[in-house]
C-alpha cells in the first residue's frame, strides 16, 4: 500500500510510525484507518520488529476523529465509523510486541483513544490530553469509554469525559494516564530508549507477558492466575528460557 498519512522508520528492531496530516492536526479520517490497518498487518508479520512507537507530526499527536468527515454522517455511518476505528485500535492493542504512544502535542478524543490502545504512554511537556466529545454533543467512539476507566479508574475517567478538560502532561502523570513525561526534544529519544530496552529481553517472554496481562484484566482473578501458570509452565520447553536461566548461572549475558 502507498502511505500518504503514515511515515514508517525501522531502526534496530524498533518501528516508529508518525501520523502526518499536520494541516488537520492529524485528525483521524477513513484514509487514516485504512493506512493504519495495512501498516499494522505489515508490522505484525515483520520478524525484525520488536516494539512499535506511534507519534504525531507538528503541534498535535492527534486532535481527534475528523470532525469535517463526521459532520454529515447519519447514525448508520456513525456506527460504522466507530466500528472501523474500534477494530483498528483493537489491532494496535493486540500487536505481538509492545507499543508506545509518544504524545508530542494535542491528544484529544480519538487521539487519546489511540494512545489508550497502546501499552505505554510517554508525554512531552507540550502535550495536552482530553476527551472533548461532549463539547460536540458526542461520546467517544473508539473504546474511550471502556479503556479510559480501566486505565485510570472510574472517577478520573468520568471527570475527563464529563468536563472535556484538556489536561497537562503533569496532570496526566498524576492520574497515571501516562507513564513518563519528558522535555519535547527528548520525547522520541526516551520512547526509543524504552523500546530498545524491551527489545533486548527474551522476546517470547515479552510477548507472553503482554498476552497474559492483557487477557487477565478481562478475566476473574483465578482464571487469570490459571492462565499465568499455564503460560509460565510452557516457557520451560523453550530454548529462550533455558538460555536465559543458564546465562544467569554462568554469569554472562543471554544469547538470543
Ligand atoms: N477534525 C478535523 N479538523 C481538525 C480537528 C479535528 N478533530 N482538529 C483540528 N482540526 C483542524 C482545524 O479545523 C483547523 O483547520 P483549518 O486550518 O482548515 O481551519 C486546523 O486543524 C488547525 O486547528 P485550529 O486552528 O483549531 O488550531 P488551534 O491551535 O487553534 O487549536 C485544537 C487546536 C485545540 C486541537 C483545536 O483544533 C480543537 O479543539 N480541535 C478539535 C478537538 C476535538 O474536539 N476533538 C474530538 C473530536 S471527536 C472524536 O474524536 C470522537 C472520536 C470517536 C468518533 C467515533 C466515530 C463516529
Amino acid at each position: 500500500m502507498e502511505y500518504k498519512i503514515l511515515k514508517l522508520a525501522i531502526e534496530k528492531n524498533v518501528a516508529t510510525v508518525t501520523i502526518s496530516r499536520p494541516k488537520a492536526m492529524n485528525a483521524l479520517n477513513t484514509a487514516f484507518f485504512s493506512e493504519m490497518d495495512s501498516m499494522l498487518n505489515e508490522l505484525s508479520s515483520n520478524k525484525n520488529v520488536r516494539a512499535l512507537i506511534i507519534t504525531g507530526e507538528g503541534k498535535a499527536f492527534v486532535a481527534g476523529a475528523d470532525i469535517a468527515e463526521m459532520s454529515d454522517m447519519n447514525s448508520e455511518q456513525g456506527t460504522e465509523f466507530s466500528k472501523i476505528g474500534q477494530n483498528v485500535f483493537d489491532k494496535i492493542e493486540a500487536m505481538p510486541f509492545p507499543t508506545i504512544a509518544a504524545i508530542n502535542g494535542f491528544a484529544l478524543g480519538g487521539g487519546l483513544e489511540l494512545t489508550l490502545a497502546c501499552d505505554i504512554r510517554i508525554a512531552s511537556t507540550k502535550a495536552l490530553m482530553g476527551q472533548p466529545e461532549v463539547n460536540l454533543g458526542l461520546i467517544p467512539g473508539y473504546a474511550g469509554t471502556q479503556r479510559l476507566a480501566r486505565l485510570v479508574g472510574m472517577g478520573d475517567a468520568l471527570y475527563l469525559l464529563y468536563t472535556a478538560d484538556m489536561i497537562s502532561a503533569e496532570e496526566a502523570l498524576r492520574i497515571k494516564l501516562v507513564q513518563k513525561v519528558t522535555e519535547p526534544e527528548a520525547l522520541l529519544e526516551t520512547a526509543n530508549k524504552i523500546a530498545k530496552k524491551i527489545s533486548q529481553k527474551g522476546q517470547n517472554a515479552i510477548k507472553q507477558v503482554k498476552i497474559v496481562t492483557r487477557s487477565g484484566i478481562n478475566m476473574n482473578f483465578n482464571d487469570g492466575q490459571n492462565l499465568e501458570a499455564k503460560v509460565f509452565g510452557s516457557l520451560f520447553d523453550t530454548q529462550e528460557t533455558k538460555e536465559g536461566m543458564n546465562a544467569f548461572l554462568e554469569k554472562r549475558r543471554p544469547k538470543w
